[in-house]
């Protein structure tokens, strides 16, 4: 006798009822951290990961699917194959080569560069309707590799690029002044790295400009303070690096925002690594650094004209050269 009686003359399921399936390609701290944010925000039907090591990879599968009684049913499987990512909404690319001690950035950028040469021409093969987010480190410069393997439309391929620094940023600023994070409005656009910009002009505390936020409030505006945040945020990585060894929990959520705002086409505006080709005075150069983007289910619908200053603009053209210096370097 069957566990489980059928409803007789029951409808079949909606064929509207979209299925998504979410890939994410390595599995280390980084890819196990955005997964498990990806399911505790119930944001998949199916989550798929990819890792060359099969016996980690197995024991991760099985972990993850051991939590099966407090989250919602959820497919969760793993493959050292490709097949495995077939018909994919959204594939993350966290795998990325450990730098060695003594490895020059170029030279461990060669090494991503020839690892990204096994995985992405095989997600874009299983996956042609797909949209990329790449998350490997330096993330800008492995974007614009991921879009050329790929062969895919530019819309279609983001890197995760400065959505975290501005988070930190908004955390730093919040901390400051004593406000709630989700308060405040700010971003911090160009490379994932060293050479980012802060865009302190167009800064918001609840919708009031920081500048007479500051000035209501009685703090005295110091250009330094201000500053000495945005250092400190280029500074968080390495920090918790050193500290702990690798960042996790925030790229996580970080990274979960953004598969929520494409895969329910949420059409919220994040700070992601875009083609920057042609806006904010860029030019004609080929690079991808981050820029405000609105993203949704196509991926990168459009690109917010937010209001720079002519220092913040020309900070963004510096950025974008020390990307293209190191593209250059590469011979790419
Ligand atoms: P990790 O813990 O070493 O994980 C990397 C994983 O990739 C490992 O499980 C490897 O087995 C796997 N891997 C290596 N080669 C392959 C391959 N050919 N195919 C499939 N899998 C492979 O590193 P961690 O998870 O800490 O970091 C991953 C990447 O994310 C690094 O490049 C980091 O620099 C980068 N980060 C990017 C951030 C961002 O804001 N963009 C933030 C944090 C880390």
């Amino acid at each position: 006798q069957a566990f489980f009686k059928p409803i007789s003359n029951a409808a079949p399921p909606s064929p509207t009822k979209r299925h998504n399936k979410i890939s994410v390609i390595g599995a280390g701290n980084v890819g196990m951290a955005i997964a498990q944010t990806i399911l505790t925000q119930d944001l998949t039907d199916e989550l798929v990961i990819v890792d060359n090591k099969p016996d980690k990879l197995r024991g991760e599968m099985l972990d993850l699917q051991h939590a099966a009684a407090f989250l919602p049913r959820v497919k969760i499987n793993s493959s050292v194959e490709y097949s495995v990512t077939a018909g994919s909404d959204l594939c993350i690319v966290t795998a990325g080569a450990r730098q060695n001690p003594g490895e020059s950035r170029l030279n461990l950028l060669q090494r991503n560069l020839d690892l990204f040469k096994t995985i992405i021409p095989p997600l874009a093969r299983y996956s042609p309707e797909t949209v990329l987010v790449i998350v490997s480190n330096p993330v800008d410069v492995l974007t614009y590799i991921a879009w050329k393997l790929s062969g895919f439309p530019s819309n279609r391929i983001i890197g995760s690029g400065t959505n975290l620094d501005s988070s930190r940023f908004r955390f730093l600023i919040a901390d400051h002044l004593q406000v709630n994070a989700q308060d405040v409005q700010a971003c911090i656009v160009g490379e994932h790295g060293d050479s980012s910009v802060a865009l302190w002009s167009s800064i918001s505390v609840g919708g009031v400009p920081i500048l007479s936020f500051l000035e209501n409030q009685q703090i005295a505006y110091e250009k330094e303070t201000l500053e000495n945040i945005h250092k400190t945020v280029i500074n968080s990585a390495y920090e918790v690096i050193s500290l702990k060894g690798y960042t996790s929990w925030a790229i996580g959520y970080s990274v979960a925002s953004l598969a929520r705002s494409i895969i329910r086409d949420q059409r919220k505006i994040h700070p992601v690594s875009v083609l920057a080709k042609g806006f904010y005075g860029i030019g004609d150069v080929e690079v991808f650094l981050s820029l405000p983007a609105q993203l949704g289910r196509g991926g990168v619908l459009g690109v917010t004209n937010v209001h720079m200053n002519e220092e913040e603009e020309q900070r963004l053209r510096d950025s974008a050269k020390t990307i293209m210096e190191v593209q250059t370097q590469l011979g790419i």
